[in-house]
């Protein structure tokens, strides 16, 4: 993976060679470069900044110098990093998406911000993601693309000593937060360590560190615990029979969109009756979400009979008028998480020719499985659980 950060403030980067990210270049796994935005500017003043169109306090990044930069910098296939407070929020999710990225280049602005027209210009070279760290304001962008570095370098393969830690941590996959962890000796301050942890009984110590997570999770951040609403607050719930009827007509209206992507009419869900959707109600758990009334959106789930550590997963559909806002995405999110605890892998179909949905699963971390039966016109994907 290669790393490029664009600032003014390039010594801000100098705590890279000293981190993980460091000793992830000295082995070779991880390449960096750090470029003053000052070299792309051609009077004797280095200037960067200029004041804003239509007033305002503060001073605006100019154009010219990022599209210098960018222009030298951006390869096919490269990621730019807009970090900034408008951006979507950084998360583990995030991390792991950007994890897969060749060739990540942070762009770190300053003062008011970068003029729009670099971000547009960008959108047109290379795929472009605004990030934002958090709900809170910084002076620039660098300390975020700090952040961001280190969250993803430290998921490469290779990079953290036993990856094994990654599984359990904190915001991974349906994460739980933290345990409490103790250390030597068994007494300080008069305070002791809890007794379980002495024990020996692994199952024990197991059970009294997932309670505690649950305990803490619920606590301070109730919201992981099975995130069950959408980014505008629209409830994730499980489906009764009541709505077998809207959920035969919502399946209809979305694979219409499927035959005609793939060509071909032989698609189960296009000639299941009422009857068969109040059926397989009752063998897949299945989750609706409702706007203003409306059933928009809905996703199933259910441990493969053949084999009960797969949990298949089905049936993601969104109201044709809704989609591209990240509905699919995040029930997809949803159905992994509820799923129960022997479910070690999950595993899903589409069309062949179903690109968009290729791509959701492909970016959730779902690989393709052409090994696997799958049927007629359709391609299985599967992904392990964390
Ligand atoms: C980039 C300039 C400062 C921001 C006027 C203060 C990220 N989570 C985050 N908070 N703040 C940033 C961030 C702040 C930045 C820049 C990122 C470039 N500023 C500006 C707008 C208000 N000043 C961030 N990621």
């Amino acid at each position: 993976m290669r790393l490029d950060y664009l600032t003014i403030f390039p010594d801000f980067f100098a705590p890279l060679e000293l981190s993980l990210p460091g000793k992830a270049a000295a082995s070779g796994l991880l390449e960096f470069g750090v470029h003053d935005l000052r070299q792309w500017t051609h009077d004797r003043h280095r200037t960067v900044d200029d004041t804003p169109y239509g007033g305002g306090a503060g001073m605006v990044m100019k154009p010219e110098p990022w599209g210098e930069a960018l222009a030298q910098v951006v390869a096919p296939g490269s990621t730019v990093v807009f970090t900034t407070p408008s951006g979507e929020r950084f998360d583990q999710r995030l991390a792991e998406e950007l994890a897969t990225r060749e060739h990540v280049v942070f762009a770190c602005g300053r003062y008011e911000g970068i003029d729009q027209r670099v971000i547009d210009h960008a959108r047109e070279v290379a795929e472009v993601r605004e990030i934002s760290l958090g709900d809170y304001v910084l002076n620039g962008g660098e300390v975020a693309a700090l952040a961001v570095t280190e969250a993803v370098v430290r998921l490469l393969p290779g990079f953290m000593g036993n990856a094994a830690s990654l599984v359990e941590e904190s915001h991974a996959e349906g994460g739980l937060l933290e345990y409490p962890v103790y250390t030597k000796p068994r007494t300080w301050d008069g305070r002791e360590v809890p007794a379980v942890l002495l024990s020996g009984d692994h199952g024990a110590i197991a059970r009294w560190r997932r309670e505690q997570a649950v305990r803490r999770t619920a606590e301070r951040r109730p919201d992981l615990l099975h995130p069950s609403t959408l980014d505008d607050g629209s409830p994730i719930v499980r489906a009764t029979l009541g709505d077998a009827g809207e959920l035969l007509t919502l399946q209809r209206a979305c694979w219409v969109q499927e035959a005609i992507d793939n060509d071909m009419l032989a698609i189960p869900a296009l000639h299941e009756s009422l009857d068969d959707v109040r059926g397989w109600l009752g063998e897949w758990d299945t989750y609706v979400v409702r706007r203003a009334g409306r059933l928009v959106a809905a996703v199933r789930g259910r441990l493969e009979p053949a084999d009960p550590t797969t949990w298949d997963i089905g049936r993601i559909m969104v109201a044709p008028d809704l989609q591209g806002a990240g509905l699919g995405r995040t029930l997809l999110e949803h159905i992994q998480a509820v799923a129960p605890e022997q479910a070690t892998s999950y595993q899903l179909f589409t069309g062949a020719a179903s690109a968009r949905n290729q791509r959701l699963y492909k970016n959730a971390g779902f690989r393709l499985r052409s090994d696997l039966p799958a049927p007629a016109g359709t391609v299985v994907l599967s992904k392990r659980r964390r």
